[in-house]
C-alpha cells in the first residue's frame, strides 16, 4: 500500500501521480478539513489523522513538506524499514531533462524565476515548480528540455535520488527553527541539493553555502571575482571574472541582495549552457515578483513598500539594506506574526540606525516589541498601517518586512501582502 500523507498541493499531485500509474493510493491528513479534500479523486480513502498500524504496514510512504519526519508515526515506520519519500524524490526518478535545483533560506522564488525566464528566452521548453507554488509532479504533463526547481530543507529532507545539472544553496540563516534542532541540521538539510551535483555554485559572502563533500565549481559574491560586481567609471556592473557584463542600474529590482540573485541565475545558466543575451534581456526586463520588495503608492510624500515575503529575519534585513539609501527622512518597519522559533537579535542592531520605528504585531509582536524603544505593540496589520500613517511625514517611507510567517493572522503571505495593498491604496 503507498500512503501519501498530506493533502495540500503536493499530496494531491502524488495521489494523481499513482492513479495515473494504475497504483490507488490511500491519503492520510492530521487536519480534518486538509484544503484538497473536494479535489480528492473518488475511489481514494482519506483518513484523519495517522493511522500508526497501518503506516508501519505500508510499502512506501509519501510524506509532504507540511509534515515533519520527527512526527513519531513516522519515525516508528521508518525505524520499521518503510520506505519514506517526498513527491520531489518521485519526481526525479521520473524527470529526463536535466535539474536546475536552487535552494537557500532566502531569494529561492527570485531566482528560479530569472533562470526558468532566462532559459525560456533562450528558446527551451523549461519547467518551472517545486515550493515555488507548482508541485514538480505537474511538470512531468508538459515535455521540458530543463527544469528548474525550488526546493525547501524540508522537501530536501525526503529527497534521495536528486542528480542536479547544477545546483546553489543561495544563504543561510535562521529559517524554520521550530522545525530544527539548531542551524547545523537545517543546514545540512540544505547541503542535499549538492549531492551527486554536476556543477555547484556556492556564495562568496556565505561560507556556510560550500558543499561539506564535492567541489565548488563556481562562485558568485558582491567582490569583483568570478560571478561578481565591478565599479566603471562610478558606475557599478554585474561581472564575470572582472569584464562588466550589466551596469545594475539597468536592472529594475534593486538591492545588493539582488544583485546577487542575479549572478547567482546567470551562473546556474552557464552552466547548463544558456549562452548570455538572453540572460541579459531577462535582467534588463524583470519587475521582480508580487509581494517582495514592490513599491505600493505614494502618499503625502511617504512611500509605502509591500516585502510580505520577508518571512524570516535575514529577509527583512536584506529588504531594508535595499531600501535604505533612498530613504531620505524616516524608515518605518511594519513586522510580526509567527517567528517559528528563530533568533530577532540581528534586527535589534537596526533599531535607532536603519530602522527608525518598529511597529509589530501578530503572535510575536510582543517579542518583536521587546528588541528596543524605537518599537511599539498594536493590535493587528490593520492597526500598524493607521499608525503608520499617523505618525509618517514626507521623505519616510513603511516598508512592510515582517520577519515572521503570516500564517497565526493570514492564508499565506499573499494574502498578508494583498490586505496591506488595499489597506494602503484606501489611505
Ligand atoms: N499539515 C498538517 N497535517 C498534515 C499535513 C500538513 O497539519 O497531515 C499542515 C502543515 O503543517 C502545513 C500545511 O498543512 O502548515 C501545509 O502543508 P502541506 O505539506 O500540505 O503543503 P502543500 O500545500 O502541499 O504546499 C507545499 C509547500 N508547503 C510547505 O512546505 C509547508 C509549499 O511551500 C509549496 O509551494 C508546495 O508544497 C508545492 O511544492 C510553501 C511554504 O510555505 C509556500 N514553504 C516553506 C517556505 O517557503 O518557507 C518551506
Ligand atoms: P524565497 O523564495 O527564498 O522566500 P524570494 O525570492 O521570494 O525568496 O524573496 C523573499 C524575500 O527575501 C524578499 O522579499 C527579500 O526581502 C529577501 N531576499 C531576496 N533575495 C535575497 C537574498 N539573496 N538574500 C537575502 N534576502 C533576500
Amino acid at each position: 500500500m503507498v500512503i501519501i500523507i498530506g493533502l495540500g498541493k503536493t499530496g494531491l499531485s502524488c495521489v494523481e501521480y499513482f492513479l495515473a500509474k494504475g497504483v490507488t493510493p490511500l491519503v492520510m491528513d492530521t487536519r480534518a478539513n486538509p484544503p484538497g479534500r473536494d479535489q480528492l479523486p473518488a475511489g481514494v480513502e482519506l483518513v484523519q489523522g495517522l493511522d500508526r498500524e497501518r503506516l508501519k504496514h505500508a510499502h512506501m510512504i509519501v510524506a509532504s513538506p507540511g509534515i515533519a519526519l520527527a512526527t513519531p508515526e513516522l519515525k516508528e515506520a521508518a525505524e520499521r524499514g518503510v520506505q519514506i519519500v517526498g513527491d520531489i524524490e518521485l519526481f526525479v526518478r521520473e524527470a529526463q531533462a536535466p535539474i536546475i535545483a536552487i535552494t537557500g533560506s532566502n531569494g529561492k522564488s527570485t531566482v528560479t524565476t530569472l533562470v526558468g525566464e532566462m532559459i525560456a528566452e533562450a528558446g527551451l521548453r523549461v519547467g518551472v515548480g517545486g515550493n515555488i507554488g507548482i508541485p514538480a509532479l505537474e511538470l512531468l504533463k508538459t515535455p521540458a528540455d530543463l527544469y528548474v526547481l525550488e526546493l525547501s530543507s524540508f522537501q530536501l529532507e525526503t529527497t534521495h535520488s536528486l542528480r542536479a545539472a547544477a545546483s546553489v544553496v543561495l544563504n543561510l540563516s535562521e529559517d524554520h527553527m521550530d522545525r530544527y534542532e539548531g542551524m547545523a541540521d537545517y543546514r545540512a538539510a540544505k547541503m542535499v541539493v549538492h549531492q551527486h551535483s554536476s556543477h555547484i555554485l556556492v556564495n562568496r559572502d556565505d561560507q556556510q553555502t560550500r558543499p561539506d563533500v564535492g567541489k565548488a565549481w563556481g562562485s558568485f559574491g558582491l567582490d569583483s571575482a568570478a560571478y561578481g560586481r565591478v565599479e566603471v567609471d562610478g558606475r557599478l556592473w554585474l561581472s564575470l571574472l572582472g569584464e562588466p557584463l550589466l551596469p545594475v542600474d539597468e536592472m529594475k529590482i534593486v538591492g545588493a541582495h539582488n544583485h546577487a540573485n542575479a549572478l547567482a541565475a546567470m551562473a546556474l545558466c552557464d552552466a547548463v549552457g544558456i549562452v548570455r543575451e538572453p540572460q541579459l534581456a531577462v535582467l534588463r526586463r524583470f519587475e521582480g515578483l508580487p509581494h517582495r520588495a514592490r513599491f505600493v503608492r505614494e502618499v503625502n510624500g511617504v512611500r509605502w513598500i509591500n516585502d510580505s515575503k520577508a518571512t524570516n529575519v535575514g529577509a527583512t534585513l536584506a529588504a531594508v539594506a535595499g531600501v535604505r539609501e533612498a530613504v531620505q527622512g524616516k524608515l518605518i518597519l511594519l513586522a510580526g506574526g509567527q517567528g517559528k522559533g528563530q533568533d530577532f537579535g540581528p534586527l535589534q542592531a537596526l533599531l535607532g540606525s536603519q530602522i527608525d520605528h518598529m511597529l509589530c504585531f501578530g503572535q510575536d509582536g510582543a517579542m518583536l516589541a521587546a528588541l528596543g524603544e524605537q518599537t511599539e505593540l498594536v493590535a493587528n496589520m490593520e492597526e500598524a498601517v493607521k499608525r503608520a500613517f499617523a505618525m509618517a511625514k514626507a521623505g519616510d517611507w513603511v516598508l512592510l518586512a515582517p520577519a515572521c510567517a503570516s500564517l497565526d493572522q493570514f492564508k499565506s503571505f499573499e494574502v498578508r501582502g494583498d490586505r496591506f495593498t488595499e489597506q494602503v491604496l484606501a489611505l
